[in-house]
Order: structure tokens, then sequence, then C-alpha cells
């Protein structure tokens, strides 16, 4: 499929605020679903389950970029993806998005079908940008300080919603710059990305001032060490708590939450649409 060049007519056609984006790990190492999902037949089998449950598109990712992770090289990040793009290219049933800071890996699954490239670094390879714009797919920019190995080190703001939303802010003009469509950017405050627990906590009651930049916004929390450091559970015991997160940051306008429990969340957000009289059909 390498080579196709054709323009995603419409990137976003998925999105409806609220919504889930379900994670697919195809790693050995990611801090939530530890390598469950990295061979072909797990990889088919989650985007299928997925599809399923209700997300409105699935991330796909073969990089943990969780605390203290180390940089994968943009070979091996593909080498782990090959089959589960030829399983996307072969058709599924949800939309897909690719997590990834490469432009190669980016380019590979876009090939593959992928409608939205998911950069934790916001566009910091200099690829990425021109070919979001040759092929027309969507862009979520994300904030993160510095790199994942070293994020965690102290980590200071002195107001962090305000540098966040600055940050972001700079990162929808460089892609506008570039010749992205304003129109196809999504944008996510980067929760757990060099950020203290109070800093996490305070931009979670800050999403709408990110939200006034008037781009769709997500929010990752699912399972994340803040809901761990709140709640005082595991990993796999932080359902409850990060429902409760991702609810809020809807209520503060998030648009998307991406999320290990696909089902549970699209029935939170079921209910959440119901009681504020949206359209749950
Ligand atoms: N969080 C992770 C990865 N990608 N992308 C966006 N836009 N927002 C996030 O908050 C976000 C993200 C980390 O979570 P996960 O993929 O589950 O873990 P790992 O990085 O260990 O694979």
């Amino acid at each position: 499929m390498t080579g196709t060049l054709s323009r995603i007519s419409d990137p976003l056609s998925w999105l409806r605020a609220p919504c889930a984006m379900g994670i697919l790990n195809v790693t050995p190492d990611s801090f939530a679903d530890v390598g469950r999902h990295a061979g072909a037949p797990g990889a088919a089998a989650r985007i299928l389950a997925v599809a399923a449950e209700g997300a409105a598109i699935c991330d796909v990712g073969a990089e943990s970029t969780r605390p203290g992770a180390q940089a994968v090289p943009a070979h091996e990040e593909l080498r782990r993806l090959e089959p589960t793009l030829a399983a996307i290219a072969a058709g599924v049933d949800v939309p897909i998005s690719i997590d990834t800071r490469h432009a190669s890996t980016a380019r590979a699954a876009l090939d593959a079908g992928a409608v939205l490239v998911n950069d934790v670094s916001a566009g910091a390879d200099p690829g990425m940008f021109p070919l979001v714009a040759d092929r027309g797919s969507a862009i979520c920019l994300m904030h993160m300080r510095g790199e994942p190995a070293t994020m965690q080190d102290d980590p200071r703001y002195n107001d962090v919603v305000d540098e966040v939303r600055a940050f972001l802010e700079a990162r929808l003009e460089a892609a506008v710059s570039a010749g992205i469509a304003e129109a196809h950017v999504l944008l996510d405050p980067g929760i757990g990305f060099g950020k203290t627990l109070e800093h996490n906590l305070a931009l979670l009651r800050g999403i709408p001032a990110i939200a006034a930049l008037g781009r769709p916004v997500v929010v990752g929390v699912s399972r994340k060490g803040m809901i761990g450091a709140i709640t005082g559970r595991e990993i796999e015991d932080r359902l409850a708590g990060s429902l409760s997160a991702g609810l809020c940051a809807v209520a503060g306008g998030a648009a998307v939450l991406r999320v290990h429990d696909v089902c549970e969340t699209v029935d939170a957000l079921t209910a959440w649409t119901a009681i504020n009289g949206g359209d749950t059909a």
C-alpha cells in the first residue's frame, strides 16, 4: 500500500463530541497493557473489540511514552507496526489514528488508511507537518515537557495552564503555517507528560482555557499515575478514577477521551450526553 498519495476527504468525520478513542499499544512495555496486544492476532482482536465497544477511533502506537521510557527508533517502531498496518490496510471497522513522533512511521500508517496522526511531540520531526499537510490527514498536537526518559524529573511551571495553552497555540499556528487546515487539528494538554500531580489537576480544571483555542481537545488520563496517586489503586484498578477524571475533562469542554476501557467509557459518555440533552442514538 505504500505510495498511496490520495488525500483524505474528511479526516475528522468520526468526531462527535464527546467520544472515546480506544488505545491499541503494539509495544512490549506500555504501562497499562504490557505487551498484551503486541502480536498480529492480538492487535487485530483489539481493533475489533475497540470498534465493537463503540469507540469513535482506535489509536495505534508502537512506542511507549510512559515516564522513564527510552525512545524507540523509527525502524523498530515500524517493525512492530507492520503486521497491524497490514491488517488495517485489509480493512477494519473503525477509523485509525497512529500514535507516533516519526514522520516515516506516520507515512506508513497513512498509506495503510489511518486518518489521524497523534503526535505527542506536537510536530517535532520536521517531516511531520509537511506530510500531514500533503495528505490532508488530521493531527493531534500534544504538550510534553522534555522527553519521556526524563520528563518527570522535577517538572516546573509558573502557570501550567497558561504555559500549556501558549505552547499549543504556537504549535497550532506552526501547523497552519505549514499548510495543515486548522479544521484538521486537535489539541491535547498531555496529562502526565512532564507534570506533577498538581500540574495535572490544574490542567484538568483548566480544560476550558485549552478549548478556548477553538479546536477539539483530546484528554488521556486513562489509568495514569495521577489516578493511582489520588486513589491509591494499582493500574488494573483505576477504572472508576479514570472515568471520573475523564468526565471532569468533558465537563470542561474536552471532545475526545483516549482510553483503555472503551466499553465503560462509552457508557459513561452516553449517560453524560443524555443528561446534557444530547443525541445518544
Ligand atoms: N498518553 C499516552 C500515549 N499517547 N497521546 C495523546 N494524545 N494523549 C495522551 O495523554 C497520551 C498519548 C500514554 O499512554 P499509553 O499509550 O497507554 O501508554 P504507553 O505510553 O506506555 O504506551
